[in-house]
């Protein structure tokens, strides 16, 4: 299964930008709204340190790539669109909006620092920033919470039934959330909340609302256009204020990851998505133009460590969703009946076992599972040992 991070934000904030750089498919950007009207799935990837070279082998992907110790591993990356107030009252494309919401495993809500873009996307200056994480922030927490009204308006109903317990109705109404009724239960009790709704105020609700939003969408800003100086000084702004803790802002230039992989593609440079730095090839080649713009970008490197963007994917899988990565290796070698060498690499929830592992490359190697097997040690692991990053671990079965 790929994961799927859905790109937010309000129109002209470098969303596409974002995308094409971490995609470098060519969609349509500028500068005013709108121009993305379907949502753009593309192909993404995180970095993930591969295994093949601690058995001294190079690895094959199948898909993704490597380079010098690394692998790029494939996410979906979908630029979502639509993003307007009262979205989830249906307003614009709000209905849209929110079912491509629905289907993302976390999202990387891209924020325009420069503050040179108002609510509308318009240009504009001095808008603050902090108003755009908290319309999001808002947005999606009104639409959880008429999905949850929703589910208390179906337990009234159902109340005087016999055995209708509020959590079980609630996941249900929620199930497009992908939660379920022992999260929903926990949250409840965490809220110090009574299993009755009857007793919540609108407040509670919303409180609640937003608890189950948090649980189950986790989010990632992107602070973009750092590359600007209004944009710095509300990065410093904003990361320093506890009201802004509970979130993870990633500073970002989707504009110089763009730039640096253009580049890269003309062979001006040797640049790979994620590095603090970069090679320039010949300075021959490159306009005095060009010149000061890769001067520029190297100080951004010198001054965040990255674009930003590498960064913004990985914090979302690894951070936010807590993903782990695994390879399907053999005891006997690490080829496939191919000869190529650890051509996968999985990307699986955070407290997953082996036995999760082996349905996760195919239902047969779960039914059939007898046993793992830790390469590395090469060890006999049952189904029980909870994958740990860089596995590789081969699945024995009975046929
Ligand atoms: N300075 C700066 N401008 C950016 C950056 N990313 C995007 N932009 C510009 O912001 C404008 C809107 O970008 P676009 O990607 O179309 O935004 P979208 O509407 O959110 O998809 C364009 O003029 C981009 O060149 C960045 O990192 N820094
Ligand atoms: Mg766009």
């Amino acid at each position: 299964m790929a994961y799927k991070i859905g790109l937010v934000g309000k129109p002209s904030v470098g969303k596409s930008t974002f995308f094409n750089a971490a995609t470098m498919n060519n969609v349509d950007e500028a500068a005013y709204p709108f121009t993305t009207i379907e949502p753009s799935v593309g192909e993404a990837y995180v970095r993930v340190q591969d295994a093949a070279p601690d058995f001294d082998e190079t690895p094959d992907p199948r898909v993704g790539f490597y380079h010098d110790g690394t692998r790029y591993v494939p996410v979906k990356l979908v630029d979502v669109a639509g993003l307007v107030p009262g979205a989830h009252e249906g307003k614009g494309l709000g209905n849209k909006f929110l079912s491509d919401l629905n289907e993302a495993d976390v999202l990387i809500h891209i924020v325009d620092f420069s503050g040179e873009t108002d609510a509308k996307g318009e240009p504009t200056e001095g808008h603050n920033p902090r108003e755009d994480i908290n319309f999001l922030e808002n947005e999606l927490d009104q639409w959880y919470l008429g999905i949850l009204e929703k589910g208390i308006e179906r337990f009234d109903g159902k109340a005087r039934q016999q055995d209708v317990k509020l959590e079980e109705e609630l996941a249900e109404q929620m199930s497009a959330f992908k939660t379920n009724k022992n999260q929903v239960k926990k949250i409840i009790l965490n809220e110090n909340l009574e299993l009755d709704p009857d007793t919540w105020s609108d407040m509670d609700k919303l409180s609640l609302a937003r608890s189950i939003r948090k649980a189950t969408k986790p989010m990632v800003i992107a602070a973009n256009k750092l590359d600007t100086e209004k944009g710095r000084e509300n990065f410093e702004e904003i990361t320093n204020d506890s009201e802004y803790s509970h979130l993870e802002i990633v500073p970002c230039s989707a504009h110089a990851e763009k730039a640096l992989k253009n580049a890269d593609e003309q062979d001006l440079l040797n640049y790979w998505p994620g590095d603090s730095d970069f090679e320039i090839l010949n300075e021959d080649n490159l306009s005095s133009e060009q010149l000061e713009g890769l001067t520029e970008i190297k100080e951004f490197l010198e001054d965040f460590g990255s674009t930003g963007v590498q960064e913004a994917l990985e914090v979302a899988v690894f951070e936010e969703l807590g993903l782990k990565y695994v390879f399907p290796g053999g005891a006997d070698g690490l080829g496939d009946e191919h000869g190529n060498i650890l051509p996968d690499c999985f990307l699986v929830p955070d407290d997953s076992t082996v036995l999760d592992f082996a349905f996760e490359i195919h239902s047969d190697l779960g039914e059939g599972f007898l046993h793992g097997i830790d390469c590395r040690e090469n060890r006999q692991v049952s189904g029980d040992r909870k994958i740990e990053n860089g596995d590789v671990i081969e699945i024995v079965t009975t046929n």
